[in-house]
């Protein structure tokens, strides 16, 4: 069968980069329909060679589509995804307005691929930070279970859109020119104060919650339980966004239910793991970086220790291209899991 698809944000970061996905024929494609705010509608874009328009993006868009990719805000998901569902598509949503809800999957193929089944018209792709991290997670889950999780983040500003990069290349410059650095978005853009990120570590990755941690925070924690199907597994999490623009790295430490496992057969099951690349080796300076990591579809981990004083305590250097596998790649292999798994 030949699919007909929709990308709502088509012109965002994340929609360019679903487009490119969708351009390796993960499935097969008969139309794409590219659609946008009302400000880029009329614009064009190559598909496979093709010049295709950009349509804005409205509740009559979906009438025909069979799967609708949503990556342009909670707030358009919320507006526009139901209506989709109602035209007869699957939506499959990179945004957080239904991750949580109970009748949406909340998928990463490598991890829960089955729960697509269970879907009610809408999948939910999760936030780039928890994705990255769950891969990670499933072979040790596996073979030896989790008891806690507690991550460090080290986030890349593409994670809070184009302008963000804009606003880390500017300050760049100025700090460079001896001017002085103006902060208009991050820490996050709806928030009462900026601060620069060139030349600095922000400890506020969204909004705070009345509990002291940020929706970031929360997302990591709730997420992973919920992907994970672990709602007891003990989850912490701080985040910080760097001066880099491509790729979360991430820091973590894990506690096994198994009392008796070594850092090698840690290694051994993440070699196996799916999606996942090992690169390990102290004598060779070898592990993961954001730069080593930008454009690649797997997760990257490295730095695997034992905790020299909690025997099934173990640290992880995990990282990832948080467009690709955090978003765009992510999003297109939940859609794979549907035509695969004949759901569409
Ligand atoms: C960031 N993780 O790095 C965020 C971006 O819920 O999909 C992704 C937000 C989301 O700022």
């Amino acid at each position: 069968k030949q699919y007909k698809v929709a990308v709502v944000g088509a012109t965002g970061a994340v929609g360019q980069k679903i487009i490119q996905y969708l351009e390796e024929e993960p499935f097969q494609i008969e139309t794409i329909k590219p659609l946008s705010s009302k400000r880029s509608a009329g614009k064009t874009m190559k598909f496979k060679g093709e010049e295709v328009t950009i349509e804005e993006a409205t509740p009559d868009s979906f009438n025909d589509i069979d799967i609708a990719f949503f990556s342009a805000g909670g707030s358009i998901s919320e507006r526009l995804a139901q209506e989709a569902v109602k035209s007869g598509a699957i939506v499959v949503d990179n945004t957080s307005a239904f991750r949580m809800d109970e009748n949406v999957p909340l998928v990463v193929p490598e991890v829960n691929e089955a729960d697509v089944k269970k879907h009610q018209g809408i999948i939910a792709n999760p936030n780039c930070s928890t994705i990255q991290m769950v891969v990670a997670l499933k072979p040790i889950q596996e073979a030896f279970g989790l008891k806690r999780v507690i991550v460090s983040t080290y986030q890349a500003v593409s994670g809070a859109g184009l302008s963000a990069q804009d606003e880390l290349t500017e300050q760049t410059k100025q700090y460079l020119n001896g001017e002085e650095m103006v902060a208009n978005i991050l820490p996050a853009g709806s928030d009462k104060k900026h601060y620069p990120i060139a030349f600095n570590a922000l400890p506020q990755i969204d909004v705070f919650d009345d509990n002291g941690y940020t929706k970031e925070e929360l997302k990591m924690i709730n997420e992973t339980k919920k992907i994970m199907h672990e709602p007891d597994l003990h989850v912490a999490a701080t985040c910080v966004r760097l001066p880099v623009f491509t790729s979360h790295s991430e820091s973590v430490y894990i506690e096994t239910d198994k009392t008796d496992v070594t850092v090698n057969d840690i290694k051994e099951v993440l070699k196996s793991g799916e999606g996942l690349i090992l690169e390990d080796d102290p004598s060779t300076q070898s592990y993961p970086t954001p730069l080593s990591a930008a454009d690649k579809k797997e997760v990257f981990v490295g730095r695997v220790r034992q905790d020299l004083d909690t025997t099934n305590g173990f640290h992880l250097w995990v990282v990832s291209d948080n467009l690709v596998k955090g978003a765009a790649w992510n999003t297109v292999q939940i859609a794979q899991s549907l035509v695969k798994n004949g759901l569409v």
